[in-house]
């Protein structure tokens, strides 16, 4: 086996530890190691990527960001070019939510290569992961009354998935509906985990 293979595996071992008890935020709960491994492929499979950092740090992207990683601790493992892509990547999970989202867009454009490709794939990642998820009736119904109260709802998702849901819908929708002022709806508009 060639020494990126053993370098590649290492890496995708690591991010499995870390991520061992994360599921995803989909209805089926996929476990969480699905998506940087998906994300990575997605750079190798169809962008054609071969340069072994990029890879390991999409296999490694989120674990900063969502598990006890240090910078510092990949930094030791897997170098410094490693670590500095995935810290290009990580969110400040001090800040809100909103504010996250801002500075995503507000700092992509200063990105190095290396993190853009990470930072597009993941992005595609769980674009097609909105597409593939049906939403429960719950999230159907709790899309279309944030569309009613601020207009923010995911307009194009919504349409496509109405069709989908509609008559699972109708049965669901009355008892659902006693209960919406103790759920938070705002939750809903990313039922993937953007
Ligand atoms: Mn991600």
């Amino acid at each position: 086996m060639s020494s990126e293979s053993v370098i590649l595996l290492e890496t995708v071992n690591f991010a499995a530890e870390k991520h061992r008890y994360q599921r995803r935020k989909d209805a089926e709960q996929t476990p969480y190691i699905n998506h940087p491994i998906g994300v990575a492929r997605i750079l190798s499979h169809e962008g054609g990527i071969t340069d072994i950092e990029v890879l390991q740090a999409a296999l490694l992207h989120d674990t900063v960001e969502d598990t006890d990683t240090s910078i510092g601790e990949l930094q030791a493992i897997f170098g410094q070019t490693v670590a500095r892509i995935v810290q290009e990547v990580t969110d400040d999970k001090a800040l809100s939510k909103q504010e996250r989202k801002r500075q995503q867009v507000e700092h992509a454009p200063h990105a190095s290569q290396q993190a853009k490709l990470v930072k597009l794939a993941d992005k595609l990642y769980n674009l097609r992961d909105l597409n593939r998820c049906t939403p429960t009736a719950w999230h159907f119904f709790c899309t279309a009354v944030l569309e009613e109260i601020c207009g923010c709802a995911p307009v194009e998702r919504t349409l496509s998935t109405t069709q989908r849901t509609s008559s699972q819908l109708d049965t669901t929708v009355v008892s659902i509906g006693a209960n919406i002022g103790q759920h938070p709806c705002g939750m809903l508009l990313t039922p993937c985990r953007v």
